[in-house]
């Protein structure tokens, strides 16, 4: 499964840090796409093993993203989820307190969450960016949650920093 690397300034380097992933089970034919490009990533950073919590669907992410970073010890959390446009005012109510759920939680936490969760007008638009033709989002976000947790590790240990990461 491909997705976008990270620039060559930035190596997929996860090695040292750890991870978790939560996913949303709601349109769980896409969001098992999306956890299995994120473990690839981390796979191919070095990183295996990274534990997988499941959740009903979007709306519950926040609650479970900040419950592991606050309590797993993690460097970073990914969370996936898949929200479709449907015929009713959903999408804008779910996508919208989604996204700022998670960023409140990362900003409270101080532990990076990634935004790996598809808000798409449908199904076609999500398998494209789950594996298909757009890549793997899952990948992405966890690439990013790499880069986030290097970043993190480098400005609040600089000392330690100094070799590898
Ligand atoms: C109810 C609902 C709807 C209509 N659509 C989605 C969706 O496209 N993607 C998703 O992840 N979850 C959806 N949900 C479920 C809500 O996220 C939530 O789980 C329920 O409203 C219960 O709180």
């Amino acid at each position: 499964m491909s997705g976008r690397m990270t620039s060559p300034d930035e190596p997929l380097d996860a090695s040292g840090l750890r991870f978790a992933i939560v996913a949303a089970r709601f349109n769980h034919e896409i969001t098992e796409r999306l956890v299995e490009g994120a473990l690839e990533c981390f796979t191919a950073g070095g990183v295996s093993g990274v534990p997988v919590e499941w959740v009903p669907g979007s709306f519950e992410l926040p609650l479970a993203a900040r419950a592991l970073a606050e309590t797993r010890g993690v460097d970073a959390v990914v969370a996936v989820g898949a929200i479709i446009r449907g015929g009713t005012p959903h999408f804008d109510f779910i996508s919208t307190e989604t996204a700022s759920g998670l960023m409140s939680a990362m900003l409270e936490t101080g532990i990076p969450i990634s935004f790996g969760v598809l808000t798409t007008d449908d199904r076609e638009q999500a398998d494209a960016r789950a594996g298909g033709e757009l890549g793997n989002k899952g990948w992405d976000a966890a690439a990013t949650a790499i880069e986030m947790a290097r970043l993190m590790r480098r400005l609040e240990k600089p000392d330690e920093d100094a070799g590898t990461l």
